[in-house]
């Protein structure tokens, strides 16, 4: 065997060694593994949900805000999946510093991962029903993109805990951006288009439990331990899961399968008035 080929297979069979004991650990913690198992079952749930939902949405712009939602669902079921199987999970050993320094920490690496597909689609269904242009689309979601990957690096880095702190930092500024427009851009929109009542409603829901994630990362495992237990951070995230996917998403495809005329009319409504405004400010 050459060398190359003798490294690959010493690196598979590694991961296939850590995957197994993470797998294992996972499968030992009943409260951890029951904070996976309720999501896998609302998320399939919803998703069925949603479909049988959408029947009878005819217009386009409706239809791209189910299709949206209905992958958020979707992409929940697989992301939790890569969490209960161990592929997207792994031992990372905790840098001096660090309340658990030295100690190997069970990372759910996978849900940073994830994050950066489904809110993504979040942001777009929430941005279709404000009737936001689409360079304000664009660039709000890449800071969110930006913000999950940041995130994911965060979790991952080992060589030196106040790198840590600086992923989280420059994450957090990412999902600044995201703030300011959720609260100070996107509402104008969503007036100018008629949908302002639910949009505040899933605007307010989604800061709010947003909020939530970064806090969860601090006190958590990750951050500073204060909550010394992976099975509680991890059933913190997935509470906010509940919530932020969900919740949100019945929210708005009821909204929407009852309302398909006003989200017709809002295409393009919301962006003319706004530009409208923009040209003469009176
Ligand atoms: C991290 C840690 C670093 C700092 C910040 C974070 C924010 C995460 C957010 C996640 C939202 C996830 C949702 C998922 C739904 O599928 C990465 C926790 C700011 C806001 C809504």
């Amino acid at each position: 065997m050459t060398l190359a080929a003798t490294g690959v297979t010493t690196t598979l069979a590694l991961l296939q060694t850590g995957q197994s004991e993470v797998l294992t650990r996972i499968q030992n913690d009943a409260l951890l593994s029951a904070s996976l198992w309720t999501n896998v079952a609302l998320a399939g749930f919803s998703a069925l949900l949603f479909l049988y939902m959408a029947r009878g949405v005819e217009t386009d712009r409706a239809r791209l805000i189910f299709v949206a939602t209905i992958l958020i669902s979707l992409v929940s079921l697989s992301s939790y999946f890569g969490l209960l199987s161990g592929l997207t999970v792994g031992l990372v050993e905790m840098p001096a510093g660090h309340a658990l320094g030295g100690e190997e920490v069970l990372s759910q690496w996978g849900r940073y991962l994830t994050w950066t597909f489904s809110t993504p689609l979040i942001l777009l269904a929430l941005g279709l029903l404000a009737d936001v242009d689409g360079v304000d689309l664009f660039a709000v979601i890449a800071a969110d993109v930006a913000m999950c990957v940041t995130g994911l690096a965060a979790a991952l880095t080992t060589s030196a805990y106040g790198y840590r702190w600086v992923f989280y930092v420059i994450s957090s500024s990412f999902f600044i951006v995201v703030l300011y427009a959720l609260v100070a851009k996107w509402p104008a929109r969503a007036e100018a288009a008629g949908t302002r009542d639910i949009f505040t409603t899933l605007r307010t829901l989604t800061v709010v439990l947003w909020i939530g994630y970064p806090v969860v990362w601090a006190v958590g495992v990750e951050g500073f331990a204060l909550v010394d237990s992976t099975a509680l951070t991890s059933w913190g995230y997935s509470i906010l899961d509940i919530g932020a996917k969900y919740v949100f998403a019945f929210l708005l495809l009821r909204w929407v399968a009852r309302n398909e005329q006003t989200v017709r009319e809002a295409a393009g409504r919301g962006t003319a008035r706004a530009a409208s405004t923009a040209q003469d400010p009176q």
